[in-house]
């Protein structure tokens, strides 16, 4: 398998910490998204990544069919719990995380225009969607134990690699919110987040 990547890509990310709490091999090829040519261009339509490359050639996106594809022919360890209610309120998470990573990637695009060029209607609609989300997430954290032997669960997963993206590009937004830094610090030196963090 081959997984069109890049190294800051949080969506990437969620898919590069399944694979190393499955132990799931894969190749990793980082592609430019700037260049209009790049290799997971011509897997996937729209042109995003992270795109997964099956041995028989399909493609496979976006990061939460993939974790889907990974957990349906991967299964062992699981991701998703086995209860429905528990099942759905993991998925849930991933999409919250999700949004979470969608307004600051918008917030960060629209941030990086020239002052004069800037949309702040837009900043700011983005920047209450990043808050109001991590914000429950803080309260969800304090339910959240994790010891070293345990996998993660997909909802977790995607919640690091949110939390990892809001660090990496705007550390300042994550100040109100110390208890759920202090999660996502914690877990820091498991392989699967160490070795994905974002550079
Ligand atoms: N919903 C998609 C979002 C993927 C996404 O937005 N990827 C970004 C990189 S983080 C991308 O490829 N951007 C390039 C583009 O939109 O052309 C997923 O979950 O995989």
């Amino acid at each position: 398998m081959r997984l069109y990547s890049t190294p800051t890509s949080p969506f990437a990310r969620k898919v590069r910490i399944a694979l190393l709490e499955k132990n799931i091999q894969c190749d990793i090829e980082n592609v430019n998204l700037r260049d209009p040519e790049h290799a997971g261009r011509e897997k996937n339509p729209l042109g995003k990544i992270p795109v997964l490359v099956r041995n028989n050639g399909e493609a496979v996106y976006d990061s939460a069919v993939i974790l889907h594809y990974l957990e349906l022919f991967h299964p062992e360890p699981a991701l998703l719990p086995g209860d429905p209610e528990e099942k759905i309120r993991c998925l849930r998470l991933e999409a919250l995380a999700d949004g979470i990573m969608d307004a600051t990637i918008a917030w960060v695009q629209e941030h990086r225009h020239s002052k004069d060029c800037q949309d702040l209607t837009l900043i700011g609609k983005q920047r209450s969607k990043v808050q109001s989300g991590l914000a429950y997430l803080q309260e969800q954290s304090q339910r959240w134990t994790q010891s070293s032997d345990k996998p993660l669960d997909l909802g977790q997963i995607a919640v690091i690699a949110a939390i990892g993206y809001v660090d990496l590009r705007a550390p300042e937004f994550l100040v109100p919110y110390a208890d759920l830094h202090r999660w996502y610090q914690s877990l820091r030196d498991r392989p699967s987040v160490a070795e994905t963090s974002p550079q």
